[in-house]
């Protein structure tokens, strides 16, 4: 029998958030594939009709090496190739089934977008080594640029204005764009415009950033898949990338979130992209699915 799922279709969860990011954590590992469908995922994501979330997490055995594999679905039941928000979140779901709560540990986590490594620190805190950024078009995917080229402060056109786009992918794509108010931006309205834009074949992400100094950058997401959420971890690594790139912030900047704020360092010596920020378990149940 499954674990996270029995015969009459009970499911066991643990809801975490990370900054507001929230998500349904089960737990499958004794099997290879989630126990839910992506329609199922969109029912307990429901915030009315379900438990609430914005995507589901399956803790599945490791693959090539590594402790464990990330899936996750969105809530509209797409499949990213990584969460920052939900891979810290894991790591804490991680500790609890594994009766190491409040311990220092790190974990070797396959996910879509390669391995990563989450590193509970003393504090409680999660460092996440999340690996290099990929900056060539093709690698994000987007047609804004030639493929083998960089996609800095490209002119898009959206909802019948021009704005300038820098473009990274964390695993998944994000699409930077600079703002003088971030608050005054009409997410609801411009996020779905992005998000389908035809320069992105696989949709993207989009992230509103203000630069208030170059040590400290403030951000609103539009997520592929999940819409407005309070935070994005692999946004705000994502973010920083862009900000250094176009010489707007430093290596090492706080992300301000409407969540909360997360610690990220792009690091010169191995270039790899380091986030630092919590995760909390919300609650523990269990619900039926249709
Ligand atoms: C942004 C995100 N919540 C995180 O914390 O990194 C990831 C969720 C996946 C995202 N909606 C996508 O790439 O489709």
């Amino acid at each position: 029998m499954a674990i996270g799922k029995d015969l009459t279709n009970k499911i066991e969860f643990t809801k975490y958030q990370g900054l507001g990011n929230d998500f349904i954590l089960v737990d499958n590992r004794h099997q290879t594939e989630p126990c839910l469908t992506p329609e199922q995922a969109v029912q307990l994501c429901d915030r009315h009709f379900g438990i609430g979330g914005d995507g589901v997490i399956f803790t599945l055995p490791g693959t090539d090496g590594a402790d464990y594999t990330m899936r996750i679905f969105n809530s509209d039941g797409s499949e990213p190739e990584m969460c920052g928000n939900g891979i810290r979140c894991m790591a804490g779901f991680i500790t609890k089934l594994e009766n190491k709560l409040g311990q220092p540990v790190t974990y070797q986590i396959h996910t879509g977008a390669g391995l990563i490594v989450p590193e509970i620190l003393a504090s409680g805190q999660i460092r996440v080594d999340m690996g290099e950024p990929r900056l060539l078009a093709a690698e994000i995917p987007t047609s804004l640029a030639a493929a083998d080229q960089q996609v800095i402060d490209r002119p898009i056109q959206v909802g019948g204005k021009e704005y300038l786009a820098t473009c990274v992918s964390m695993g998944n794509p994000h699409c930077m764009v600079y703002v003088d108010d971030v608050a005054a931006v009409n997410l609801y309205d411009i996020g779905p415009k992005f998000e389908h834009h035809s320069v992105f074949p696989q949709r993207t992400n989009t992230e509103f950033v203000q630069v208030i100094r170059p040590n400290y950058v403030q951000m609103r997401v539009w997520e592929r898949g999940a819409g407005i959420t309070l935070a994005c971890g692999t946004g705000a690594c994502a973010t920083v990338v862009a900000g250094v790139l176009t010489g707007r912030n430093d290596r090492v900047c706080t992300v301000e979130l409407p969540g909360g704020c997360l610690e990220i360092e792009w690091s010169a010596a191995d270039n790899h992209v380091y986030m630092t920020g919590p995760a909390q378990a919300v609650f523990t149940g269990e619900t039926t699915i249709g």
